[in-house]
């Protein structure tokens, strides 16, 4: 049976989970899971830069970010068309099962960069895919923790406007996963 929209209390905000399309979101902030050229791509990357306007979002990355984004660390555009005032550009890594350690600390950092920049910018609400479990084939089971300890620890900094981070996952099973790592990221 499908999961359905779970949350858990994190000091003065919140993180959930759902099964959305991230672009349909009413937030400050959708994070991409964008590649290190910023050049687009396909999956989630394809549908942001489709919602915000190809050209436009192009545009704004060459200019603002020409040297791209190294793996495990983010870039922060307008909205462009989209609802959301900001896009966030996290680059995940390539899942590799031979620097699996490597990869878990870069998705961890490629979280914590992006709800960082999200938080510099005064944003309260923040709407994430899960980054790298696509394309780039990081096992779900073992991204949804790092994924939602990050989450945890941006919301737990002192002074952040974070007030919600939304995982917005795109099938019933990746859902399912995050719900049930969700219910075991004890707060602190
Ligand atoms: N909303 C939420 N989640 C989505 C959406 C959406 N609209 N579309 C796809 N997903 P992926 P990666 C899910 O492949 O693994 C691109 O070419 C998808 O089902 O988008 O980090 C980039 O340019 C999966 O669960 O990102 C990079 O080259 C999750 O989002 C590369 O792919 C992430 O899948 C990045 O690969």
């Amino acid at each position: 049976m499908a999961a359905g929209r779970e949350e858990l209390e994190v000091g003065a905000g919140r993180i959930s989970v759902e099964r959305a399309d991230v672009t349909a979101l009413e937030v400050d902030a959708v994070v991409n899971a964008a590649n290190s050229q910023l050049a687009g791509g396909g999956g989630v990357d394809g549908a942001i830069h489709r919602a915000a306007g190809r050209h436009e979002l192009q545009e704004e990355l060459h200019r603002r970010y020409p040297g791209g984004c190294p793996t495990g660390s983010a870039v922060i555009t307008s909205g462009q068309r989209m609802r959301a005032a900001h896009i966030v550009h996290a680059v995940g890594p390539r899942w590799s099962a031979a620097r699996a350690a490597e990869c878990d600390g870069q998705l961890r950092s490629a979280y914590r960069s992006a709800l960082a920049l999200a938080a510099a910018e005064g944003c309260a609400t923040v709407a994430t895919p899960s980054i790298s479990t696509g394309i780039y084939g990081f096992p779900v089971e073992r991204a949804a923790p790092i994924a939602l300890t990050a989450a945890r620890e941006a919301l737990e900094e002192a002074g952040t406007p974070l007030r919600e981070v939304r995982f917005a996952l795109f099938s019933d099973s990746d859902l399912e996963v995050f719900a049930a790592a969700l219910a075991t990221t004890a707060p602190r």
